[in-house]
């Protein structure tokens, strides 16, 4: 059972530009914009989730920084917590995503978000502004 863990979601900036993945499922996510991340696994710390995530499905190394923004309830009891990531290396390759794009903060408040993603919007945009 993993549904009583946490989910972990990376913040990744580069050159002024917040990195948003397109999710593939399940369906009533399909189509929508993430900050890309994943499940813990047990025995696993956040950090070296985020860390593990990001190379796994879009290739890119990171190194993890520190928590933004509030925990965010999912459906089912999990808790999603959003990390700022450095872009250490790699351009993002579609492994689970259907499209990556970069955006600025105008871009970030006009995407189409998965509602959990929604809760860092502003703490986001003032970043990218
Ligand atoms: N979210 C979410 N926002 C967000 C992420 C990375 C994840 O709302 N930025 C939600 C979507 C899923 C759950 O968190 O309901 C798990 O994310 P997922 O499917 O990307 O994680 P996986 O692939 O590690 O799957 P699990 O095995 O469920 O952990």
């Amino acid at each position: 059972m993993r549904d009583a863990r946490e989910v972990v979601a990376g913040a990744v900036v580069r050159q002024g530009h917040l990195l948003l993945a397109r999710r593939t499922w399940p369906v009533a996510l399909a189509g929508r914009w993430e900050l890309p991340g994943g499940g813990v696994d047990e025995g696993e710390t956040p950090v070296a989730a985020l860390a593990r995530e990001l190379e796994e499905e879009l290739g890119l190394t990171v190194r993890v920084d520190e928590q933004l923004g509030a925990d965010v309830g999912l459906p089912g009891g999990r808790v999603l917590r959003a990390r700022w990531a450095e872009l250490v290396e790699g351009e993002p390759q579609l492994r689970e995503h259907s499209a990556v794009r970069w955006v600025d903060a105008h871009g970030l408040v006009s995407a189409d978000l998965v509602p959990a993603d929604r809760a860092w919007t502003a703490e986001l945009a003032a970043r990218l502004a």
